[in-house]
């Protein structure tokens, strides 16, 4: 079923701003459900691993220090659409270009620290959860 799944990450900042609960609140009231979830601490290597994708970019570094700076809450959601109707409940990457009532327009404050992840398609979202879950919990 991965193609109605998508991942996120509750971030360092959001996490240390103590948005857990609203920001679950919302997702849950968006319609998702929650199918896997974990709270946890990426490392320098976890964290550079995960954005590997982002490695050429300027910010790559900044991002996996800030990644790696504090505990996140790992997630994997079902729902029929679940990639692109996350990537909405969202937001923007920045923040300040976030839609009125997304996460990210809610909780975040910097395109750095913009409070959560969420795959940009469904190929990603099963490679994601897969890094932080395995199989058996996946169900
Ligand atoms: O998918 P999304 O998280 O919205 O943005 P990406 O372009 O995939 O970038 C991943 C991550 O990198 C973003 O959430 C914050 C950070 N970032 C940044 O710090 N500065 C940028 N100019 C772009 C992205
Ligand atoms: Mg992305």
């Amino acid at each position: 079923m991965a193609t109605n799944r998508t991942f996120t990450m509750i971030k360092p900042d959001a996490v240390n701003n103590g948005y857990i609960g609203a920001i679950l609140n919302d997702i849950v009231e968006a319609g998702f459900k929650i199918v896997a979830m974990k709270y946890t601490h990426l490392t320098g290597g976890t964290a550079g691993a995960f954005y590997a994708v982002h490695k050429e970019r300027p910010f790559y570094k900044d991002l996996v220090a800030f990644m790696s700076s504090g505990p996140i809450v790992a997630a994997i959601l079902e729902k029929e659409n679940a990639v692109e109707d996350f990537r909405k409940l969202i937001g923007a990457t920045d923040p300040s270009k976030a839609e009125a009532g997304t996460i990210r327009n809610k909780y975040a404050k910097s395109i750095e620290a913009n409070a959560v992840h969420g795959s940009d398609s469904d190929e990603n979202a099963a490679i994601e959860g897969s890094f932080f879950f395995s199989a058996l919990e996946q169900y």
